[in-house]
């Protein structure tokens, strides 16, 4: 329904004085799927119905030529890439390729790109999770943005102001991994992330024993993307957040049983959520209280039971996401296979970890049953939850001060809402949630169905995106948006707090490589139009500006390592040129004022055209050029 037509629709409700026989069967039906807990759905009084229609009158709809208020940065699964998508229009504006690889922008295609990829360059997959943007005191910084690849054990950082992906770390000693997110306080010091599976040390193929594999808890610094430490831990890893302390990571364990087995993870009622101390970890290292694996010079803690550098918390079972609470109170943890999340109580880890609780699970405030396959939970910033139901394909709308009274004893009713997505959602995620900032407007559902929500386009489907508005009382659907492989996680900044550049500035770091060979070679990138041979190593530097190659033929000879250089020397915002070589696989992005550069082998005699890519002036086609390869 537009919003026109509901604002009919309230209209007509007033004039008859009451509910439409539609809203009855609205509350009835929610009535029906809240179940044991209850709902607190009433009958809608005059006042309301007025809001409603002020709700109805507020328009979501971002108009040709309008911009958003949101940047939303999603994860693109297997995929590999990032996708910024604009909010509340859900239209994508741009991708970010990083652990994959791109025809386009030439991603793990160009030198610059091949460098920034290092050792994992020979890998053309990745599965991206979860994106997460740097930030100061809590709050949104607009600097980075971090993603972790579940598939070769990698994290990535991009650089905001310009988009691109400019460092990659392989983490060394675990496999795959998942959870990742960021210390929030005082700054963004550490990546913190989960590799999820638990593997032999060494793992040589000596001993492939369980008992003595383990997995890790890795934190690398947000600066250099270097390794700070690694934590070794009992169980595996899934999910992690930080605390607004800068005290305190936690992350759950889905496989406290160490099973290898599907029947064997679903043993124990409880897995758990193991609790982190920085400051006792950062303290362990600087003493040397340490080890390392293998050949890695990176700190290795113990932080198995029994360790000081940890806490285990039982949570019900196979536990999920974790997700930390903006006002700082609360880690939560989703059940999963229990219909319940739990509440941690981030107050009271100082006195859990200085041995004055009588045990662990005295942390937990709450436990409120919210229906079934609770995965993630994200924050309106006015007190209220909102956690996903996988199974019920639903979004739970909770008040967490009212569960925590309801675990306390009172009769109190927790639940808000259900409302229903399409379908099997993930991650949810409400604008501003990760920081202090959390403002409660919008919530991105990422379902892993759409099934009927779009036209067929095959037996594969695409996942469904639905945002919806919370900024009410009442959550309220406003679109689906169709998308492929597969966002788990996404992230909502407001837009002043991302500053792009319009152009590259020519001492950008991220072409750095670039000028310093060509000062080797005694050449100006900016005005250097020219052949320089190196036994068969040969550099051609050539500039563009629309629509023109500085350069409109070069010479070669057959079986020389090419490397071509292109400098675009235009300075008006958005005329991107392109270098691709006819039949040698290359082909990359020069925006205005970068230099990229390409390395391929000139294996075949004769002509070969080499044109620009991307659509640049109305002379774009005969922006090009030939390659003169002499035969050997
Ligand atoms: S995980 Cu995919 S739905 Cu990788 Cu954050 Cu939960
Ligand atoms: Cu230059 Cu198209
Ligand atoms: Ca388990």
């Amino acid at each position: 329904m537009s919003k026109r037509d509901e604002l009919e629709n309230v209209k007509q409700e007033q004039a008859e004085g009451g509910l439409s026989r539609r809203r009855f069967m609205g509350a009835a039906a929610l009535a029906g799927v809240a179940g044991a807990t209850g709902l607190g759905t009433a009958v809608m009084s005059r006042e309301s119905f007025a809001a409603a229609a002020e709700e109805a009158r507020k328009d979501w709809t971002v108009h040709p030529g309008e911009l958003d208020e949101y940047y939303g940065f999603w994860s693109g699964g297997h995929s590999g890439e990032v996708r910024v998508v604009g909010v509340p229009s859900m239209r994508e504006l741009m991708r970010i390729p990083v652990f994959n690889v791109d025809s386009a922008t030439g991603w793990g295609i160009t030198n610059e790109s091949k460098e920034i990829l290092g050792d994992s360059s020979r890998f053309s997959n990745g599965d991206a999770h979860h994106p997460h943007v740097s930030m100061t005191d809590g709050r949104y910084d607009g600097k980075y943005l971090f993603i972790n690849d579940k598939a070769n054990t990698r994290v990535a950082r991009v650089r905001l102001d310009i988009m691109k992906c400019d460092k990659i770390t392989t983490i060394p000693n675990v496999q795959a991994i998942h959870g990742l997110r960021l210390q929030k306080v005082p700054k963004t010091k550490y990546v913190f992330c989960n590799a999820e599976y638990v593997i032999p040390h060494p793992n040589d193929g000596s001993d492939t024993s369980l008992e003595s594999s383990f997995t890790m808890f890795n934190a690398l610094d947000a600066e250099t993307m270097e390794m700070a430490f690694q934590v070794i831990v009992d169980g595996n890893l899934d999910n992690t957040d930080a605390d607004y302390t800068g005290k305190y990571a936690c992350s759950t364990c889905y496989n406290s049983e160490k099973a290898l087995d599907l029947a064997g993870t679903m043993r124990n009622d409880r897995d758990w959520a193991v609790v982190f101390n920085i400051e006792r970890i950062e303290q362990a290292v600087k003493n040397g209280n340490y080890q390392t694996l293998g050949d890695s010079e990176v700190p290795v803690v113990d932080g198995r039971h029994g360790s000081e550098l940890t806490r285990y918390i039982p949570v019900p079972k196979n536990p999920h996401g974790l997700n930390t609470s903006p006002d700082g109170k609360y880690f939560i943890a989703a059940g999963k296979l229990s219909p319940t999340v739990s509440i941690i109580a981030i107050d009271k880890l100082d006195d859990l970890f200085a041995g004055n609780l009588g045990e662990e699970r005295d942390v937990i405030v709450g436990e409120p049953e919210l229906g079934l396959g609770p995965l993630h939970t994200t924050y309106d910033g006015r007190g209220n939850a909102y956690t996903t139901l996988f199974i019920d394909s639903q979004v739970v709308k909770w008040n967490i001060a009212d569960a925590i009274k309801h675990y306390n004893g009172e009769d109190v009713n927790y639940i808000r809402q259900k409302l229903d997505v399409h379908y099997q959602p993930g991650h949810n995620h409400a604008s501003l949630t990760e920081s202090r900032d959390a403002d409660g407007k919008w919530l991105v559902v990422l379902s892993k169905f759409s099934k009927d929500r779009f036209l067929p386009v095959g037996p594969l489907h695409p996942e469904n995106d639905q945002l919806i508005d919370i900024s009410g009382e009442e959550m309220k659907l406003v679109h689906d948006g169709p998308t492929f492989a597969e966002p788990h996680d996404c992230i909502l900044v407001r837009r002043d707090q991302i500053k792009t550049q319009k152009i590259y500035t020519r001492d950008d770091p991220y072409f750095a490589s670039c000028r310093e060979q060509a000062e080797q070679d005694g050449v100006s990138l900016e005005s250097a139009n020219t052949v320089i041979r190196d036994g068969n190593k040969v550099r051609v530097y050539m500039t563009s500006v629309a629509p023109q190659y500085g350069l409109n033929e070069f010479k070669v000879k057959q079986g020389d390592e090419v490397t071509v250089y292109v400098t675009n020397l235009d300075t008006i915002e958005d005329v991107t040129h392109g270098f691709c070589m006819v039949n040698h696989g290359v082909s990359m992005e020069i925006s205005p004022q970068q230099t990229a550069s390409v390395t391929f082998t000139a294996d075949k005699p004769g002509v070969h055209w080499y044109y620009c890519n991307w659509f640049c002036h109305a002379l774009h086609m005969e922006m090009r050029g030939r390659m003169l390869v002499e035969k050997a």
